[in-house]
């Protein structure tokens, strides 16, 4: 028999499950499974305080609450976004009949270029949805500077910048609306689950509204809102991993230290510039295995694989290339250079708590093997 356990790109942080008994308990006895809930209400609060924000709406996943978002906004025509991301943040524009133009990506951030934003907006843009993509935070004055100058709206997919500080506090207060992920393979999860972040006590009224078919009260239903409710065991989930969150960011940090030792100075690889910020939250460790590299990035990846070591190419294909995508305008390689580049170059490795030294020791020996 094969003992070898996979190693994959992420594991969630599970605590031990009798820390989570006394809120089953709790459900049980109070027989309220859902509707925004003690537990739901709970963590928002505590959320907001994590956080560092004022206002959270909690939903099902990041992805609905990427549409609700849009929605909360009444943003039409056409959105200026990333294709760079994983592929949930353009199909939100899409579920809102919304055009999404792709503009190219900074080469060391990798999230949208602020310089390539402008030349992108014609009369028909509304806002931008710029991706923290791996957590590392966008240039956000300079976007918001654009979006001031054009009178555009900014969202920001956050789905990866859980905790994540800037100069001015949490990265989460920028932008219109920020949406995070709580889904199984984010550093803070709920099973599934996300959130939209507001600034204002009415924009979170609105978007309260439309995650709950557009009910204002038992008889009035004042717009065509969706289903987007987290659940109150997702939400009791969700304060037991508050709990832990602490330990879960230090664990992630002593792994990407780990990797950032032993992949440093291999011809070929470039450890991408977030890995080193000790702002990160770690949420990902991706590198980058360029041309100087002996084999490519794909062979790298089913040489991992051979080893049972599941490395993920996030975010390869850009969301530009999906069938669905490939024809706009914006889609043509020419108009994303950068983003072409590292799509093709980039690899996440495996990082999450509980990841052993050995098995960390195991991936930097193969890519070290590899590069000679
Ligand atoms: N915006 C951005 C920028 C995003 O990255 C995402 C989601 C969203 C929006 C939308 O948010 P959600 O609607 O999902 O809340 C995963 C996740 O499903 C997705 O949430 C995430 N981004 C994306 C980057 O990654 P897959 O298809 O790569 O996941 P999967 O199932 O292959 O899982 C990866 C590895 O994680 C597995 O090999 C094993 C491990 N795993 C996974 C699950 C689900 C576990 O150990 N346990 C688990 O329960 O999309």
């Amino acid at each position: 028999m094969n003992s070898k356990k996979p190693i994959y790109v992420t594991q969630p942080y599970l605590p031990d499950l009798k820390e989570f008994y006394p809120y089953l308990e709790a459900i049980w006895e109070s027989k309220n499974l859902t509707n925004g809930g003690v537990f739901h209400q709970q963590l928002e609060k505590e959320l907001c305080r994590y956080l560092g924000v004022e206002y959270i709406s909690l939903f099902s996943n990041g992805t609905i609450a990427l549409v609700v978002a849009l929605q909360a906004l009444g943003i039409r025509g056409e959105v200026i976004t990333s294709p760079f991301s994983f592929v949930a943040t353009t199909n939100s524009l899409v579920w809102n009949n919304i055009s999404p133009v792709f503009s190219d990506i900074d080469p060391v951030s990798m999230n949208l270029d602020p310089e390539k934003i402008e030349s992108a907006i014609t009369k028909n843009t509304q806002a931008i949805l710029p991706v923290h993509c791996y957590g590392t935070p966008c240039d956000v004055e300079a976007i918001q500077e654009i979006a001031d100058r054009h009178n555009l709206k900014v969202i920001y997919d956050a789905a990866h910048a859980f905790g994540v500080q800037c100069h001015c506090g949490s990265i989460l207060k920028h932008g219109d609306l920020s949406v995070l992920s709580f889904h199984a393979t984010k550093i803070f999860n709920t099973f599934e689950g996300g959130a939209i972040i507001s600034h204002t006590p009415e924009m979170k009224r609105r978007i309260d509204q439309l995650k709950n078919f557009g009910f204002v009260d038992e008889v009035t239903v004042v717009e065509s809102g969706i289903n987007g409710k987290m659940s109150e065991i997702n939400a009791a989930f969700g304060l037991l991993q508050l709990k832990h969150a602490k330990e879960v960011l230090s664990e992630r940090k002593q792994v990407a230290e780990l990797y950032n030792r032993g992949l440093k100075a291999i011809e070929g690889i470039v450890i991408a510039q977030n890995n080193l910020s000790d702002e990160s939250n770690h949420s990902y460790y991706p590198i980058l295995v360029t041309k100087n590299y002996r084999i490519s990035r794909d062979q790298l990846y089913e040489k991992l694989k051979s080893e049972d070591i599941f490395s993920r190419r996030y975010f390869y294909p850009l969301i530009s290339e999906f069938p669905m995508y490939q024809n706009l305008p914006s889609s043509t390689p020419s108009n994303l250079p950068i983003a072409t580049e590292i799509a093709n170059e980039v690899l996440c490795l495996p990082i999450y708590p509980g990841l052993g030294e050995d098995s960390i020791s195991k991936i930097i020996s193969i890519i070290k093997a590899s590069a000679s």
